[in-house]
């Protein structure tokens, strides 16, 4: 029971004492133990005051050069304002109408009397020529006539009309006497020396006939259609044409287009009638399609007629039957290889392009030239044609006359031979003349530029607004004449404008034997 007393009760027990070598012994491992937890103790304290000179070094050094916030900016708004547009400077070059003054008292006859027959909506052209000469540029005016029943009381048939130029500008009638006062239904002329016996001679196509003109000198043509066999079937509406040398012997060739199958008969047949107004003239696409002439000249005043084995003959891919619908050609180099090829407008029908393969055969290749068809693969109603090196550079540009709501088709060459692309709209004339019902057209130098360096062409197109409803004439310009600018692009301008219906223009500068 004793264990169980408390501890007050017991002695104070006192550890046993080592003896004095061993208590100095563990007084100095005391000490030593001290030194090394003071030791310790300051090692910490020295790192914790680097710890913190460097953290409050490294918090000043960021204070100092810490990124400063870019102060707010304040941006005054304003109306944007248009850019000023660079306007190319267009020469003056008036033009003043001297027909009257000039002795020309020519009018066309398309011979209407009121069965609206479709080819009194055409003809006829016009051909600037030295027939005698002597220098001073001559004109005829190709002339259709009254249809065969239907002659007024008191009139004759008309005929074509030749001028003469005494050198002054001024012009008589010559053309009783000269073998040209022949009537026929014409439609286009085309001028050129086939015989090459210096002097010019007239081929003219025409409905239901075409005829050519042997120049004999003095003034005198002789009717040589016969003895030439480029007469045609005499079933033919041939349109325009012209003198080439595609197999390049240097004798002038003769291609002529025809446009569709047509007697006053099938018009009748086809019978197009306008609500509200009756029978009125018919569209292309009702009337049977045709094929081209290409006629070889023989070298002895007679004519080959080589359509078929040349390759101008294109047919319907599905039916076979004669495709083409044509009123424009343009005999051009397209490659640059020295033998001359065609351009052929056709009206509702792709457009074609016969390449010269320099072994008196051609091969169509309208639709991958890029020349067939307008940007959307479509057809257009392609009329006027004309080619030119309007830039002045190898680029090579096809100008079309289209339809109304259609634009003026200019097709340029591209990097690649024998491909073009239609830059009507980037060249400026594509929108401005889209509501106009476009003819003829040719590319020409109106301000005579030529003789500056920059030799510029311009493209006139000859036209009107509608087709088949009559407009006052005040209302109808119909000539506008569009001139390029300085980095070759077109801008339309009006330096010509009269209230008159233009269908062909054509305008050739000194091609020779042309
Ligand atoms: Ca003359
Ligand atoms: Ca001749
Ligand atoms: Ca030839
Ligand atoms: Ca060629």
């Amino acid at each position: 029971m004793s264990d169980q007393r408390p501890d007050i009760d017991r002695p104070k027990q006192t550890p046993p004492q080592p003896p004095a070598s061993l208590a100095d012994s563990a007084e100095e491992e005391a000490e030593r133990y001290d030194d090394a937890i003071i030791g310790r103790a300051f090692r910490w304290s020295l790192a914790v005051l680097v710890l913190v000179a460097v953290g409050t070094g490294g918090g000043l050094y960021w204070v100092r050069h810490r990124p400063v916030k870019a102060a707010a900016r304040l941006t005054t708004l304003s109306s944007p304002v248009v850019p000023a547009k660079l306007i190319a400077e267009i020469p003056v070059a008036r033009f003043t109408d001297v027909t009257a003054a000039a002795g020309i008292a020519f009018s066309h006859n398309n011979g209407a009397y009121g069965d609206k027959l479709l080819p009194e909506t055409m003809g006829g052209g016009v051909a600037f020529l030295d027939y005698d000469n002597d220098g001073a540029t001559d004109i005829l005016f190709v002339n259709s006539t009254y249809w065969p029943g239907h002659v007024p009381d008191g009139r004759q048939p008309t005929c074509p009309a030749l001028y003469h130029n005494d050198g002054t500008g001024h012009f008589t009638d010559v053309t009783a006497g000269s073998g040209l006062e022949v009537s026929l239904y014409g439609m286009g002329v085309a001028v050129g020396d086939y015989d090459n016996d210096g002097l010019v001679d007239v081929f003219i196509s025409a409905v239901h006939g075409n005829k050519l003109f042997h120049n004999l000198g003095n003034g005198k043509f002789a009717d040589v259609t016969e003895s030439a066999g480029v007469g045609g079937s005499g079933q033919d509406w041939s349109t325009s044409c012209t003198w080439f040398d595609y197999d390049n012997d240097g004798k002038l060739d003769l291609f002529v287009c025809n446009y569709v199958v047509w007697s006053k008969d099938i018009d009748f047949e086809v019978g197009y009638k306008l609500v509200g107004i009756g029978r009125a003239y018919g569209q292309p696409r009702d009337f049977p399609g045709t094929f081209p002439f290409l006629y070889h000249n023989d070298g002895n005043g007679h004519f080959t007629d080589v359509s078929k084995r040349a390759g101008v003959q294109v047919q319907n891919p599905v039916t076979g039957a004669p495709a083409a619908k044509s009123l424009g050609v343009v005999p051009t180099d397209l490659d640059n290889d020295g033998w001359m090829d065609l351009v052929v407008a056709n009206d509702t029908v792709q457009n074609y392009v016969f390449h010269n393969q320099r072994n008196g055969t051609f091969k169509e290749i309208g639709a991958i030239s890029g020349i067939a068809f307008d940007s959307y693969g479509q057809t257009r109603g392609a009329m006027g044609i004309d080619a030119a090196r309007f830039r002045n550079d190898d680029s090579i540009g096809i100008a079309i006359g289209n339809f109304a709501n259609e634009m003026t088709a200019l097709y340029v060459s591209q990097g690649k031979p024998l491909t073009f692309a239609d830059e009507a709209i980037t060249e400026g004339i594509g929108p401005a003349s889209r509501l106009l019902l476009k003819f003829g057209l040719f590319f020409f130098d109106f301000d005579l530029d030529v003789r500056a360096a920059d030799h510029r062409l311009e493209l006139m197109m000859c036209g009107m607004r509608c087709w088949g409803v009559p407009l006052p004439r005040a209302l109808c310009p119909s000539i506008e004449a569009t001139e390029s600018e300085e980095e070759g692009r077109f801008c339309f301008d009006v330096q010509i404008r009269l209230p008159l219906i233009g269908r062909l223009v054509r305008y050739r500068g000194w091609l020779t034997g042309q």
